[in-house]
């Protein structure tokens, strides 16, 4: 490995905060990109630079310059939003936009295909309902998450209350953003160490994940990200405090043993007053342990793994000066959402709707944008993004439930029945995703179609068996968590992964590699039938997996990538 620090850090140290030249690009109507240096600093703007891989091909051949557009990541913490932003959501996207928008894995909602001239006029309007994108990318704490708990409205007040105090404290100071997408005054000559207390001015060495689960929901994924607060309640369903995690992630390089994915280690108990100062020490020990030198070796997961969890608790309790106790028992049950109404501590009902792979549009027969922009105009609740691509309408007076549930069912948003589908999750990958090796959002669902025939002949058409694919081993819709996990490996090809825990706490083990269609279908076919036969009651298909030896357990992220092919030991 070489001494050189990674060229994201030159550019993030030359950037006067994240300046950089965003705002001469902007300028630039010669082309529809921006320079290379900028295309790293407008991600902590939340906004990727990408082009349309499907007209790649015609616009080579006809000498056109790539598509370019924009993809706008929204910061909204716990993935909240007022009935009135989400009108202002759907306004830009049809406006600007493609005209459909995007519900993430991290509870925020992408909107793509805005050209770099609308992209001042985008995020003014954003800003007039009080949204904005900073840091929803970049290396920086990006989106906090929170179990979106529609059951418990308690324990979600105080979870969401975190999240929102985690973010506030760990946003970005820097004036950059409103100076060059509002058009803010211009801060020179400003004393260097007061813009980012925090960050400083080379920021973190690579993204920050933070998120808040109330158990036992694992909805949003608690062990697959950097840092993690489990809420500890008491019989009244009040937080007392929090079971602190660190070190996941998902991320690896297909044919690079020394990049896996990671579940995250237990730090400990900490009182809930103590909670803010823990993720400040959590980060700067991050920012300043971290690899600096090699991007593929520079989440919090390697930090740990370097250094070891012990030195790294030592050393958070030092900076927070907080002692994490033994941490307190819990039980999460599943990772996924619960359909359909569900009422609240205070009488006010929940609907969760299905979105399939998060993707909002309107197509003939469902129109879905539509359907929710009539739902947001007599709405007075709010709306929370889940953590599985899906959407509550939260908090409905009793009055309004018939009404909306009718809007959400013509437009296909209610559940369906399938097991499979209503567990399911895909990244975004093709077209807009420059690291895709194959699809996933727009294949998923056939394969799910062909994968439920062969459900159907076992009689498992309504069991939760959770599937997820990613378009690259990247990990972006957490596919190693997944009792069914499909990672792209190149057009029309994927890695099968099996074995992961239903309530998220175990990673998979790869099962075969390079699977076509009907080679996924070929391969979970007997799986599933034996899963039909001589599973045990109560049992997970994940665990089954294991248990009947068509895959190993895997530990936590070191041994991911070892006993592939070996039946497992408890078989
Ligand atoms: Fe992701 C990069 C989409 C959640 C791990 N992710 C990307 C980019 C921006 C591609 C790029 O860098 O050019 C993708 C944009 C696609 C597009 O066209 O929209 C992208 N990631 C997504 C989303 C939209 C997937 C989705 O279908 O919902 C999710 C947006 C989350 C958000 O709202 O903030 C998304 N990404 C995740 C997650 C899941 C999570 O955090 O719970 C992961 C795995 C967890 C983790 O971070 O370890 C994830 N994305 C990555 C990585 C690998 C990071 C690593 O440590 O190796 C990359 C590539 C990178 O950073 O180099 C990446
Ligand atoms: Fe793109 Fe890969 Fe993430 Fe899918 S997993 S969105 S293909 S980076």
């Amino acid at each position: 490995m070489t001494d050189e620090l990674s060229r994201n850090e030159y550019i993030k140290e030359a950037s006067r905060y994240l300046r950089g030249t965003l705002a001469e690009g902007l300028r630039d109507d010669s082309t529809g990109a921006i320079v290379e240096d900028d295309q790293q600093l407008v991600k902590f703007h939340g906004m990727y630079m990408q082009d349309d891989r499907d007209l790649r091909p015609e616009r080579t051949r006809k000498k056109m310059e790539k598509a370019f557009s924009f993809m706008i990541r929204v910061r909204m913490p716990g993935g909240v939003v007022t009935p009135k932003q989400w009108l202002a959501l759907d306004h830009v996207a049809r406006a600007y936009g493609n005209e459909t928008m995007r519900l993430t894995t991290r509870q925020t909602v992408q909107l793509h295909g805005i050209i770099k001239s609308n992209l001042k006029a985008m995020m003014r309007e954003i800003d007039t309902v009080l949204l904005d994108s900073i840091a929803a990318c970049g290396d920086v704490n990006r989106n906090v998450m929170c179990n979106p708990n529609p059951g418990e409205s308690r324990a979600h007040a105080a979870a969401i209350e975190l999240a929102r105090s985690i973010s506030a404290h760990l946003t970005p100071r820097t004036p950059a953003y409103r100076e060059i997408w509002l058009d803010g005054e211009k801060i020179a000559g400003h004393d260097e160490g007061a813009v980012e207390p925090i960050y400083g001015k080379t920021y973190l060495p690579r993204k920050f994940k933070i998120v808040v689960a109330v158990p036992p929901s694992n909805d949003v994924d608690i062990f697959a990200h950097d840092l993690g607060y489990i809420a500890i309640l008491d019989a009244q369903g009040h937080v007392t405090g929090w079971n602190v995690t660190a070190g996941g992630g998902m991320g690896m390089t297909h044919g690079e043993p020394e990049t896996y994915p990671r579940t995250a280690d237990m730090l400990g108990f900490i009182a809930d007053a103590d909670a803010v100062k823990v993720a400040e020490a959590v980060v700067t020990t991050q920012r300043d342990w971290g690899n600096r030198k090699n991007r593929k070796h520079a989440r919090l997961k390697y930090t740990i793994e370097d250094r070891g969890l012990e030195a790294f608790r030592a050393e958070v309790e030092r900076r927070a000066g907080v002692t994490f106790e033994a941490p307190k028992p819990f039980k999460f049950t599943s990772t996924g959402d619960r359909y359909g109404w569900s009422q609240g501590d205070d009488g006010r009902g929940h609907l969760t709707l299905f979105v399939e792979n998060g993707r909002i549009h309107d197509l003939p027969g469902k129109a879905q944008m539509a359907a929710l922009r009539e739902i947001a105009n007599v709405h007075d609740g709010d709306f929370r993004v889940t953590a599985n691509q899906n959407l509550i309408i939260a908090n409905v007076a009793t009055e309004k439930q018939a009404g909306i549930e009718r809007i959400a069912r013509e437009a296909g948003l209610l559940a369906p029945w399938s097991g499979l589908r209503r567990n399911a999750m895909a990244c975004v990958a093709l077209p807009t995703c420059g690291l895709a090796l194959a699809e996933s959002e727009r294949y998923l669902p056939d394969l799910i179609t062909a994968l439920d025939r062969s459900l159907a002949k076992n009689g498992l058409s309504a069991d939760d068996i959770v599937i997820r694919m990613t378009g690259c081993p990247n990990g972006c819709a957490r596919p190693y968590l997944a009792e069914i996990g499909l990672v792209g490996k190149g057009p029309g090809r994927y890695n099968l992964y099996l074995g992961a825990a239903f309530d998220g706490s175990r990673l998979s083990k790869l099962y075969a590699p390079d699977l076509d269609h009907d080679g996924i279908v070929a391969a979970l076919d007997p799986i599933f039938a034996a899963y039909a036969t001589r599973r045990e009651a109560g049992e997970r298909f994940g665990d089954f997996t294991i248990r009947a030896g068509f895959v190993a357990k895997t530990g936590n992220g070191a041994d991911f990538h070892a006993n592939i092919g070996q039946p497992s030991v408890a078989a």
